[in-house]
């Protein structure tokens, strides 16, 4: 901890003056040359300074998987928990310490698989918790499985065959969830990615990072075509709120919809002009319009849409929990343990 950060006051400094060289652990990072991790890693350590919270005021807690070693590296408080059940453990931080910037760290394998039931209730509940989901479609640890997020059909060492497995969109599944704050953005991007990781701090509730992430060992390019700097403005579409969704190097493409069905468009051929395009709303309440954006990956003739999908405002649990137990004291008066424990009727089992 630097001088800076101990002369803090309760209610907040207005210039911390941290560096990213404060959010950097002296551990060893153990992941292979060349990871998307590392990328994420460094964004992340370069991005908290921005945010002007104190550094003792950090959590970070993740599950288990090469993503979940993240915490280590990190010089804040941070939490290594078991398989998928980092949601279960930061809802309890930070219920109980709500002054702290919680953060889950965790794998599509993580997340999705063993911890599909804690993921979808930490959004469902809307705990003022931060989520960055490492997206590399495959079990990066344990060598080379296929994950929920692995495409149909995908060869690895545990579908020798292909998977007959359909893959979960992890946007779709936190909007399913009911989720505040929904976004995407990838390991090759780290202007975005900062901007993302601020946005999602800012937001109050529930915000869920999507971060498309290279495993250079065991699904090497398993993203390409929406981060290399050759194809990707032409697979990728940028969503800013308020702004016609227009992609292509020449921004020369939009997305305008048919019905209920986003269709790629020109913008030169005279026939649709930018009127003509779906305009970003983050801050519809009505999820239908994000879905429709969340599908759009499930298109091979679309782009995909990055950044932020969703924001709305929606009560926090931890703050609807504290109004309860404030509202409960005023009625019946301070708790007593011992005599709620000795308040009811016991019973020997024969
Ligand atoms: C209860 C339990 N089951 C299975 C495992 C084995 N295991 C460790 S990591 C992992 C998958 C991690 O995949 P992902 O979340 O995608 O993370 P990555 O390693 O790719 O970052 C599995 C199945 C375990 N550690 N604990
Ligand atoms: S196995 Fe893949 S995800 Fe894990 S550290 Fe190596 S490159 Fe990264």
């Amino acid at each position: 901890m630097n001088a800076e950060t101990k002369a803090i006051s309760p209610n907040g400094p207005t210039e911390l003056k941290l560096t990213k060289k404060d959010f950097e652990s002296d551990q060893e990072v153990r992941w292979c040359p060349g990871c998307g991790d590392y990328a994420i890693l460094a964004q992340t350590q370069r991005t908290l300074p921005d945010l002007n919270i104190p550094k003792e005021k950090y959590v970070f807690v993740s599950g288990i998987g090469c993503s979940s070693r993240f915490p280590y590296y990190m010089d804040t408080y941070g939490f290594h928990t078991i398989h998928g059940r980092a949601p279960a453990i930061a809802t309890g931080i930070k219920i109980t310490n709500p002054d702290l910037s919680v953060w889950v760290i965790t794998g599509d394998g993580d997340a999705l698989s063993i911890g599909g039931n804690h993921f979808i209730h930490l959004l469902r509940r809307n705990v003022d918790i931060n989520v960055i989901l490492f997206n590399n479609r495959i079990y990066g640890l344990t060598k080379g499985q296929y994950s929920p997020t692995s495409e149909f059909g995908k060869v690895t060492k545990s579908t020798p065959f292909g998977s007959v497995d359909h893959p979960f969109n992890p946007v779709s599944v936190a909007l399913g969830a009911s989720a505040t704050f929904v976004a995407r953005t990838t390991d090759r991007d780290p202007a975005h990615l900062q901007k993302i990781i601020k946005r999602a701090s800012a937001h109050k509730g529930t915000a869920l990072i999507e971060v498309l992430q290279n495993c250079n060992i065991f699904n090497d390019g398993t993203w390409f075509k929406y981060t290399d700097k050759n194809s990707k403005a032409e697979n990728v579409v940028y969503l800013e709120h308020g702004k016609p969704l227009v992609f292509g190097a020449e921004q020369d493409k939009g997305i305008r919809l048919n019905g209920f069905r986003p269709e790629a468009v020109s913008l030169t051929n005279g026939k649709y002009s930018e009127k003509d395009l779906l305009v970003h709303d983050e801050k519809d309440t009505d999820a239908t319009y994000a879905f429709i954006l969340s599908h759009m990956m499930d298109n091979p003739n679309l782009p995909i849409p990055v950044g932020v999908f969703r924001a709305i405002d929606k009560v926090c649990y931890e703050d609807a929990m504290a109004q309860q137990i404030e509202a409960s004291k005023e009625k019946f008066g301070k708790p007593d343990l011992q005599a709620l424990l000795e308040a009811g009727d016991t019973w020997d089992v024969e």
